[in-house]
This record gives C-alpha cells, structure tokens and sequence, in this order.
C-alpha cells in the first residue's frame, strides 16, 4: 500500500487535486482510493472512499461543547486521533494499492498539533509520502515562495517523511511567471536576485 498526503495551506488545492490525481490514477487503470480527513469542509470535489465526517461531526462538537467554529474545529481534528484505529480498519478492509489522504483545510490544525504526527505514523501501514502544495499566484512573489519553502521545512520536521513539492494552480499565472518560478528551484542565484530586486523595491509584488 503507497499512502500520499497531500498538504498545503489554506485553499491551495489540496481537494482538487486529490480529485484530479485520484481521477488520473484510475484512467492509468490504477486500484486508488481517496481518504477525506477535512471534518470541516462541506462540499468536496470528489467522493472520498473514506471520510472522517463519518466518525467526527464539527456541528455536534460545537453544540456538545459550546464552542464556536474555529474551536470545534480544532477539536474536531484533534478527535480524528481517537478514531485512527477505524479508519485504518476501514482504510485496509478495502485494500487498495494507492491511498490519496486529503488533509484539513487549515495546514497547521493536522501539521502542527500532537495528532498530525500520530495521524501520519498510526493511518496505515506501508510506503507513505507527502505532496506539498505551492499555491502558484500566491508563489509569484519571490519573499511568499520563500516563507512556504520554510513551512514546507517545518512540515517535514513534524511529520519526517518523504515530500515531494507541487505547484497548484498554476492555470491562473502567465507562462513566464510559471518559468521563473521553476528557475528559483533550479538555477543557482535566480532566487536570490528576485528577492534583492523585489526587496529593493523595483519589482514589489
Ligand atoms: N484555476 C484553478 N483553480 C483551482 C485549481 N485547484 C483548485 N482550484 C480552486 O481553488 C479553490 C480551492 O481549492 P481546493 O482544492 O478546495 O483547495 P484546498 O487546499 O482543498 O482548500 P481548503 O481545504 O479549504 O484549505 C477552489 O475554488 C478551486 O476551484 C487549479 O488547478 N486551477
Ligand atoms: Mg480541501
């Protein structure tokens, strides 16, 4: 079983593309399976062959302890802890060879609480990775793509596994943004020199 994370901040297509990738797989004539463990979002793109809101509901959180959504929503992702045991039974009944986790929408709730590490490790047995989602508008500015390199850095400190970096969306910007941003990865210095020319303020973005 290969199990593949998928983690970003806020709206950087996480759900997408666990639909679109998932999608793919199954055209390649791949056995995939897709795990939701979002409790707060409403409307996903795809329907998850396993789904924490079956086990952890933010509406019933938030009545039983009175708290508003942003606290309900905190527990409600420090319960899908209690519940691994479940879902992992859940997860193996079905025995696919790809398993596509989506995670919750705010990245430090799962990243950076004690339940993302004891998710990560507890979710399933076999090979697991973590794709990490470079939401591309949001990456055209040399200081942002830095400071989500050092939150892709803390992410792989917590959760120490394998991480592959993707660029989302990449759609919504100019073919040449797109290039140069790949540049910043692969050529020496061109990093360096946009945050010079954008801290200079000849190229603020
Ligand atoms: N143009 C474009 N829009 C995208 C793409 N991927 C996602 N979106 C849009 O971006 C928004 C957020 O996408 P989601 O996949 O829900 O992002 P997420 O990271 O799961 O969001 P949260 O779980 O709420 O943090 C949606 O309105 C999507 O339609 C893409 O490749 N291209
Ligand atoms: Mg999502």
């Amino acid at each position: 079983m290969y199990a593949t994370f998928i983690i970003g901040t806020a709206g950087s297509g996480k759900s997408f593309l666990t639909s679109a990738f998932s999608d793919w797989l199954k055209l390649k004539g791949q056995d995939v399976i897709s795990v939701n463990l979002d409790p707060g979002v409403l409307d996903l793109p795809y329907t998850p062959d396993v789904d924490i809101r079956e086990y952890v509901s933010i509406n019933e959180i938030a009545r039983k302890y009175q708290l508003g959504p942003n606290g309900a929503l905190l527990m409600a992702t420090d319960l899908i802890a209690t519940e691994i045991q479940t879902i992992k039974d859940e997860i193996e009944d079905i025995a696919a060879d790809y398993v596509l986790i989506d995670t919750p929408g705010q990245m430090e709730l799962f990243a950076f609480r004690a339940s993302g590490p004891y998710i990560v490790d507890e979710l399933l047995e076999g090979s697991k990775a973590l794709l990490y989602l470079f939401d591309a508008p949001f990456s055209i500015n040399p200081l942002n793509y830095v400071s989500n390199l050092f939150l892709a850095a803390a992410v792989h400190l917590r959760l120490f596994i394998p991480q592959v970096y993707v660029l989302s969306k990449t759609d919504l910007i100019p073919e040449n943004e797109l290039t140069t941003i790949l540049e910043w990865g692969t050529i020496d210095e061109s990093l360096e020199i946009a945050i010079e020319r954008n801290l200079s303020g000849t190229q603020r973005l």
